[in-house]
Protein backbone atom coordinates (compact mmCIF):
# COMPACT_ATOMS: atom_id res chain seq x y z
CA UNK A 1 0.00 0.00 0.00
CA UNK A 2 1.45 3.29 -1.09
CA UNK A 3 0.56 5.22 2.27
CA UNK A 4 2.16 8.61 1.48
CA UNK A 5 -0.56 8.71 -1.49
CA UNK A 6 -3.47 7.17 0.99
CA UNK A 7 -2.73 9.79 3.46
CA UNK A 8 -3.38 12.73 0.83
CA UNK A 9 -6.77 10.77 -0.21
CA UNK A 10 -7.88 11.21 4.12
CA UNK A 11 -6.59 14.34 4.90
CA UNK A 12 -9.41 16.00 2.94
CA UNK A 13 -9.16 20.08 2.24
CA UNK A 14 -12.72 21.26 2.42
CA UNK A 15 -13.21 24.54 1.59
CA UNK A 16 -14.23 25.52 5.56
CA UNK A 17 -10.81 24.36 6.80
CA UNK A 18 -9.39 26.03 3.61
CA UNK A 19 -10.76 29.76 4.19
CA UNK A 20 -9.70 29.12 8.54
CA UNK A 21 -6.59 28.71 7.39
CA UNK A 22 -5.93 31.63 5.13
CA UNK A 23 -7.90 33.64 8.25
CA UNK A 24 -4.86 32.06 10.65
CA UNK A 25 -2.74 34.60 8.42
CA UNK A 26 -4.70 37.46 10.05
CA UNK A 27 -4.20 37.32 14.01
CA UNK A 28 -7.12 40.30 13.91
CA UNK A 29 -9.25 38.35 12.09
CA UNK A 30 -11.95 37.07 14.03
CA UNK A 31 -14.18 34.49 11.58
CA UNK A 32 -16.43 36.76 9.91
CA UNK A 33 -15.14 35.87 6.65
CA UNK A 34 -15.28 32.24 7.42
CA UNK A 35 -19.42 32.57 8.82
CA UNK A 36 -20.22 34.57 5.45
CA UNK A 37 -18.96 31.98 3.18
CA UNK A 38 -20.23 29.13 4.75
CA UNK A 39 -23.71 30.79 4.06
CA UNK A 40 -22.74 30.74 0.80
CA UNK A 41 -22.03 27.42 0.76
CA UNK A 42 -25.23 26.35 2.00
CA UNK A 43 -26.91 28.23 -0.87
CA UNK A 44 -25.02 26.98 -3.25
CA UNK A 45 -25.11 23.41 -1.89
CA UNK A 46 -29.27 23.90 -1.67
CA UNK A 47 -29.15 24.89 -5.62
CA UNK A 48 -26.83 22.75 -6.71
CA UNK A 49 -29.90 19.98 -5.07
CA UNK A 50 -32.42 21.84 -6.40
CA UNK A 51 -31.14 22.11 -10.42
CA UNK A 52 -29.96 18.34 -10.14
CA UNK A 53 -34.17 18.10 -9.65
CA UNK A 54 -34.90 20.13 -12.63
CA UNK A 55 -35.45 17.35 -14.94
CA UNK A 56 -37.87 16.23 -12.81
CA UNK A 57 -39.85 19.59 -12.61
CA UNK A 58 -42.53 18.61 -14.67
CA UNK A 59 -43.21 15.85 -12.94
CA UNK A 60 -42.62 17.61 -9.39
CA UNK A 61 -43.66 21.16 -10.42
CA UNK A 62 -40.53 22.78 -9.95
CA UNK A 63 -40.93 25.18 -12.47
CA UNK A 64 -42.96 27.71 -11.97
CA UNK A 65 -45.77 25.21 -12.64
CA UNK A 66 -48.66 23.58 -10.01
CA UNK A 67 -47.41 20.59 -8.68
CA UNK A 68 -48.84 16.86 -7.95
CA UNK A 69 -50.31 18.08 -4.62
CA UNK A 70 -52.15 21.27 -6.30
CA UNK A 71 -49.38 23.26 -4.94
CA UNK A 72 -47.97 26.68 -7.08
CA UNK A 73 -44.03 26.28 -7.00
CA UNK A 74 -41.65 28.38 -7.86
CA UNK A 75 -39.27 29.07 -10.46
CA UNK A 76 -35.56 27.83 -10.09
CA UNK A 77 -33.99 31.45 -10.09
CA UNK A 78 -36.62 32.97 -7.84
CA UNK A 79 -36.19 30.61 -5.55
CA UNK A 80 -32.56 29.91 -5.17
CA UNK A 81 -32.86 34.10 -4.82
CA UNK A 82 -34.73 33.46 -1.51
CA UNK A 83 -32.25 31.20 -0.46
CA UNK A 84 -28.95 33.28 -0.86
CA UNK A 85 -30.94 35.97 0.38
CA UNK A 86 -32.10 34.42 3.32
CA UNK A 87 -28.46 32.64 4.03
CA UNK A 88 -26.70 35.96 3.79
CA UNK A 89 -28.87 37.82 6.08
CA UNK A 90 -29.36 35.11 8.83
CA UNK A 91 -25.38 35.19 8.11
CA UNK A 92 -24.95 38.01 10.66
CA UNK A 93 -22.16 39.39 8.30
CA UNK A 94 -23.82 41.01 5.61
CA UNK A 95 -25.14 44.39 5.38
CA UNK A 96 -25.86 45.55 1.94
CA UNK A 97 -27.25 42.67 -1.07
CA UNK A 98 -27.81 43.43 -4.66
CA UNK A 99 -28.95 40.26 -6.24
CA UNK A 100 -29.78 40.13 -10.10
CA UNK A 101 -33.02 39.01 -9.06
CA UNK A 102 -33.97 41.93 -7.27
CA UNK A 103 -34.65 45.31 -8.74
CA UNK A 104 -33.63 47.15 -5.72
CA UNK A 105 -30.62 46.65 -3.27
CA UNK A 106 -31.30 44.79 -0.11
CA UNK A 107 -29.97 47.12 3.10
CA UNK A 108 -30.06 44.39 6.17
CA UNK A 109 -31.75 45.10 9.19
CA UNK A 110 -29.10 47.15 11.25
CA UNK A 111 -29.99 44.40 14.44
CA UNK A 112 -28.70 41.96 11.82
CA UNK A 113 -26.27 43.84 10.24
CA UNK A 114 -22.17 43.00 9.67
CA UNK A 115 -19.55 44.84 7.66
CA UNK A 116 -19.82 42.76 4.41
CA UNK A 117 -22.01 43.67 1.51
CA UNK A 118 -22.46 41.08 -1.17
CA UNK A 119 -23.24 41.40 -5.00
CA UNK A 120 -24.72 38.15 -6.50
CA UNK A 121 -26.71 36.76 -9.60
CA UNK A 122 -27.78 33.24 -7.34
CA UNK A 123 -28.78 31.50 -11.06
CA UNK A 124 -27.14 32.84 -14.11
CA UNK A 125 -27.52 31.56 -17.65
CA UNK A 126 -31.00 30.23 -16.35
CA UNK A 127 -32.44 30.43 -19.48
CA UNK A 128 -30.41 27.00 -20.07
CA UNK A 129 -31.89 25.11 -17.72
CA UNK A 130 -34.77 23.42 -18.86
CA UNK A 131 -32.78 21.95 -21.28
CA UNK A 132 -29.93 20.72 -18.39
CA UNK A 133 -26.64 22.88 -19.65
CA UNK A 134 -24.88 24.03 -16.98
CA UNK A 135 -25.83 27.06 -15.20
CA UNK A 136 -24.11 28.99 -12.01
CA UNK A 137 -23.97 31.34 -8.97
CA UNK A 138 -21.43 34.48 -9.16
CA UNK A 139 -20.57 36.26 -6.03
CA UNK A 140 -18.69 39.26 -5.09
CA UNK A 141 -17.89 40.54 -2.07
CA UNK A 142 -16.94 44.18 -0.68
CA UNK A 143 -16.41 45.71 2.74
CA UNK A 144 -19.01 48.11 3.63
CA UNK A 145 -17.17 51.71 5.17
CA UNK A 146 -19.58 52.10 7.95
CA UNK A 147 -22.16 49.42 8.49
CA UNK A 148 -24.29 52.20 10.51
CA UNK A 149 -24.48 54.56 7.90
CA UNK A 150 -24.81 51.99 4.47
CA UNK A 151 -25.37 53.51 1.44
CA UNK A 152 -25.23 52.20 -2.35
CA UNK A 153 -22.09 53.93 -2.47
CA UNK A 154 -20.39 51.18 -0.70
CA UNK A 155 -21.31 48.84 -3.31
CA UNK A 156 -20.89 51.11 -6.63
CA UNK A 157 -17.10 50.47 -5.96
CA UNK A 158 -14.56 49.47 -8.50
CA UNK A 159 -14.26 45.68 -8.94
CA UNK A 160 -10.60 45.89 -7.99
CA UNK A 161 -11.71 46.61 -4.48
CA UNK A 162 -13.50 43.57 -4.06
CA UNK A 163 -11.76 41.37 -1.57
CA UNK A 164 -13.25 38.39 -2.77
CA UNK A 165 -15.19 36.97 -5.76
CA UNK A 166 -16.39 33.23 -7.02
CA UNK A 167 -18.89 31.36 -8.60
CA UNK A 168 -20.23 27.79 -8.33
CA UNK A 169 -21.19 25.65 -11.41
CA UNK A 170 -23.49 23.47 -11.47
CA UNK A 171 -22.43 20.85 -13.99
CA UNK A 172 -21.61 17.50 -14.25
CA UNK A 173 -20.25 17.72 -11.17
CA UNK A 174 -20.77 20.84 -8.80
CA UNK A 175 -17.76 23.02 -8.51
CA UNK A 176 -17.02 26.47 -6.93
CA UNK A 177 -14.35 28.42 -7.96
CA UNK A 178 -12.56 31.28 -5.20
CA UNK A 179 -10.09 34.18 -4.69
CA UNK A 180 -9.98 35.87 -1.77
CA UNK A 181 -7.28 38.03 -3.55
CA UNK A 182 -4.34 35.70 -2.73
CA UNK A 183 -4.53 33.17 -6.20
CA UNK A 184 -7.48 30.80 -7.34
CA UNK A 185 -8.85 27.58 -5.55
CA UNK A 186 -11.40 25.35 -7.22
CA UNK A 187 -13.52 23.07 -4.57
CA UNK A 188 -15.91 20.15 -5.94
CA UNK A 189 -18.64 18.69 -4.01
CA UNK A 190 -18.33 15.67 -2.84
CA UNK A 191 -22.19 14.60 -2.63
CA UNK A 192 -21.66 11.60 -0.30
CA UNK A 193 -19.69 13.87 1.99
CA UNK A 194 -21.68 17.25 1.28
CA UNK A 195 -18.49 18.92 1.33
CA UNK A 196 -16.52 20.91 -1.19
CA UNK A 197 -13.18 19.62 -1.39
CA UNK A 198 -9.88 21.14 -2.46
CA UNK A 199 -9.70 19.71 -6.18
CA UNK A 200 -7.75 22.75 -8.36
CA UNK A 201 -5.35 24.05 -6.31
CA UNK A 202 -3.84 27.52 -7.28
CA UNK A 203 -5.54 27.63 -10.39
CA UNK A 204 -3.12 29.36 -13.39
CA UNK A 205 -4.75 30.38 -17.21
CA UNK A 206 -2.80 29.66 -19.90
CA UNK A 207 -1.01 32.51 -21.40
CA UNK A 208 -2.45 31.99 -24.68
CA UNK A 209 -5.16 29.71 -25.58
CA UNK A 210 -6.80 28.14 -28.73
CA UNK A 211 -10.22 28.84 -28.14
CA UNK A 212 -12.62 31.87 -28.24
CA UNK A 213 -15.88 32.22 -26.74
CA UNK A 214 -18.88 34.64 -28.27
CA UNK A 215 -22.39 34.64 -29.12
CA UNK A 216 -21.53 35.07 -33.07
CA UNK A 217 -25.35 35.68 -33.99
CA UNK A 218 -24.59 39.11 -33.00
CA UNK A 219 -21.44 39.38 -35.21
CA UNK A 220 -23.71 41.97 -37.84
CA UNK A 221 -23.63 44.89 -34.97
CA UNK A 222 -20.52 44.11 -33.76
CA UNK A 223 -17.75 47.18 -33.92
CA UNK A 224 -14.43 47.03 -35.94
CA UNK A 225 -11.98 45.95 -33.51
CA UNK A 226 -14.37 43.02 -32.18
CA UNK A 227 -14.97 42.06 -35.99
CA UNK A 228 -11.12 42.25 -36.19
CA UNK A 229 -10.25 40.01 -33.68
CA UNK A 230 -12.86 37.49 -34.20
CA UNK A 231 -11.31 37.38 -38.14
CA UNK A 232 -8.22 37.12 -36.80
CA UNK A 233 -8.97 34.31 -34.47
CA UNK A 234 -10.64 32.08 -37.88
CA UNK A 235 -7.79 33.59 -39.91
CA UNK A 236 -4.67 34.17 -38.26
CA UNK A 237 -2.04 36.07 -40.76
CA UNK A 238 0.47 35.16 -38.78
CA UNK A 239 1.06 31.29 -39.66
CA UNK A 240 -0.54 30.09 -36.10
CA UNK A 241 -3.87 27.46 -35.94
CA UNK A 242 -6.94 28.92 -36.36
CA UNK A 243 -8.58 29.21 -32.59
CA UNK A 244 -11.73 26.83 -32.35
CA UNK A 245 -15.21 28.35 -31.22
CA UNK A 246 -16.77 27.09 -27.97
CA UNK A 247 -20.14 28.67 -26.99
CA UNK A 248 -22.54 27.37 -24.04
CA UNK A 249 -24.11 30.51 -23.69
CA UNK A 250 -24.08 30.19 -20.23
CA UNK A 251 -21.06 32.43 -18.70
CA UNK A 252 -20.57 30.21 -15.73
CA UNK A 253 -19.39 27.62 -17.75
CA UNK A 254 -18.09 29.16 -20.61
CA UNK A 255 -15.67 31.09 -18.17
CA UNK A 256 -15.01 28.37 -16.32
CA UNK A 257 -13.30 26.41 -19.70
CA UNK A 258 -11.58 29.63 -20.15
CA UNK A 259 -9.51 29.86 -16.96
CA UNK A 260 -8.90 25.74 -17.23
CA UNK A 261 -8.25 25.29 -20.91
CA UNK A 262 -7.17 29.15 -21.78
CA UNK A 263 -8.62 31.15 -24.76
CA UNK A 264 -10.93 34.45 -24.57
CA UNK A 265 -14.19 34.77 -24.03
CA UNK A 266 -16.23 38.02 -25.05
CA UNK A 267 -19.64 39.57 -24.96
CA UNK A 268 -18.52 42.72 -26.78
CA UNK A 269 -21.11 45.99 -27.11
CA UNK A 270 -22.71 46.40 -30.20
CA UNK A 271 -24.90 49.00 -32.55
CA UNK A 272 -28.10 47.66 -30.74
CA UNK A 273 -26.69 47.21 -27.19
CA UNK A 274 -23.62 49.19 -26.86
CA UNK A 275 -22.79 48.40 -23.19
CA UNK A 276 -22.89 44.31 -24.31
CA UNK A 277 -25.43 42.18 -22.24
CA UNK A 278 -23.34 41.08 -18.94
CA UNK A 279 -23.96 42.77 -15.49
CA UNK A 280 -20.95 44.68 -13.94
CA UNK A 281 -21.50 44.17 -10.13
CA UNK A 282 -22.53 40.60 -10.54
CA UNK A 283 -21.07 38.96 -13.53
CA UNK A 284 -18.10 40.83 -14.87
CA UNK A 285 -16.16 41.84 -11.57
CA UNK A 286 -16.15 38.44 -10.01
CA UNK A 287 -14.85 37.26 -12.90
CA UNK A 288 -12.51 39.89 -14.07
CA UNK A 289 -11.55 39.60 -10.15
CA UNK A 290 -10.70 35.37 -10.51
CA UNK A 291 -9.25 36.18 -14.20
CA UNK A 292 -6.74 38.40 -13.13
CA UNK A 293 -5.78 36.25 -10.11
CA UNK A 294 -5.35 33.42 -11.90
CA UNK A 295 -2.81 35.45 -13.97
CA UNK A 296 -5.07 36.68 -16.95
CA UNK A 297 -6.68 39.59 -17.94
CA UNK A 298 -10.16 41.87 -18.28
CA UNK A 299 -10.91 44.38 -20.57
CA UNK A 300 -14.14 46.29 -21.39
CA UNK A 301 -12.83 48.28 -24.87
CA UNK A 302 -11.84 50.76 -23.04
CA UNK A 303 -9.97 50.27 -19.89
CA UNK A 304 -8.93 47.13 -17.46
CA UNK A 305 -12.51 45.99 -16.02
CA UNK A 306 -11.78 46.36 -12.10
CA UNK A 307 -11.16 50.07 -12.76
CA UNK A 308 -14.69 50.38 -13.94
CA UNK A 309 -16.72 52.72 -11.36
CA UNK A 310 -20.78 51.62 -11.79
CA UNK A 311 -22.72 54.25 -11.07
CA UNK A 312 -25.88 51.76 -10.97
CA UNK A 313 -26.59 48.07 -9.56
CA UNK A 314 -27.44 47.01 -12.68
CA UNK A 315 -25.28 48.29 -14.82
CA UNK A 316 -23.70 46.33 -18.12
CA UNK A 317 -20.39 46.19 -19.72
CA UNK A 318 -18.64 45.12 -22.84
CA UNK A 319 -16.56 42.55 -21.99
CA UNK A 320 -12.95 40.23 -23.45
CA UNK A 321 -11.36 38.56 -20.91
CA UNK A 322 -9.18 35.16 -20.54
CA UNK A 323 -5.78 34.64 -21.32
CA UNK A 324 -3.23 37.23 -20.92
CA UNK A 325 -1.80 37.05 -24.30
CA UNK A 326 -5.22 36.77 -26.18
CA UNK A 327 -6.99 40.00 -24.21
CA UNK A 328 -3.19 41.81 -25.26
CA UNK A 329 -4.56 41.29 -28.82
CA UNK A 330 -7.63 42.17 -28.20
CA UNK A 331 -6.43 45.78 -26.46
CA UNK A 332 -4.00 46.15 -29.30
CA UNK A 333 -6.48 46.34 -31.79
CA UNK A 334 -8.70 48.81 -29.30
CA UNK A 335 -5.96 50.92 -29.42
CA UNK A 336 -5.78 51.07 -33.04
CA UNK A 337 -8.72 52.26 -33.64
CA UNK A 338 -8.03 55.05 -31.06
CA UNK A 339 -5.44 56.20 -32.75
CA UNK A 340 -6.64 56.44 -36.14
CA UNK A 341 -10.03 58.28 -34.89
P1 LIG B 1 -28.91 33.91 -19.65
O1 LIG B 1 -29.42 34.95 -20.58
O2 LIG B 1 -29.27 32.50 -20.04
O3 LIG B 1 -29.26 34.18 -18.19
O4 LIG B 1 -26.32 37.16 -18.44
C1 LIG B 1 -26.98 36.00 -18.57
C2 LIG B 1 -26.46 35.07 -19.66
O5 LIG B 1 -27.28 33.94 -19.74
C3 LIG B 1 -25.01 34.60 -19.41
O6 LIG B 1 -24.92 33.57 -18.49
C4 LIG B 1 -24.54 34.22 -20.79
O7 LIG B 1 -23.15 34.30 -20.96
C5 LIG B 1 -25.27 35.20 -21.67
O8 LIG B 1 -26.40 35.68 -20.94
C6 LIG B 1 -25.72 34.58 -22.96
O9 LIG B 1 -26.28 35.55 -23.77
P2 LIG B 1 -26.64 35.28 -25.32
O10 LIG B 1 -27.79 34.34 -25.32
O11 LIG B 1 -26.99 36.64 -25.84
O12 LIG B 1 -25.43 34.73 -25.99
Amino acid sequence: MDHAAEAMRTDLMTITRYVLNEQSRYPESRGDFTILLSNIVLGCKFVCSAVNMAGLAKLIGLAGETNVQGEEQKKLDVLSNEVFVKALISSGRTCILVSEEDEEATFVDPSLRGKYCVVFDPLDGSSNIDCGVSIGTIFGIYMVKDKDNATLDDVLQPGKNMLAAGYCMYGSSCTLVLSTGSGVNGFTLDPSLGEFILTHPDIKIPKKGKIYSVNEGNAKNWDGPTTEYVEKCKFPQDGSSPKSLRYVGSMVADVHRTLLYGGIFLYPGDKKSPNGKLRVLYEVFPMSFLMEQAGGQSFTGKQRALDLVPTKIHERSPIFLGSYDDVEDVKALYAAEESNA
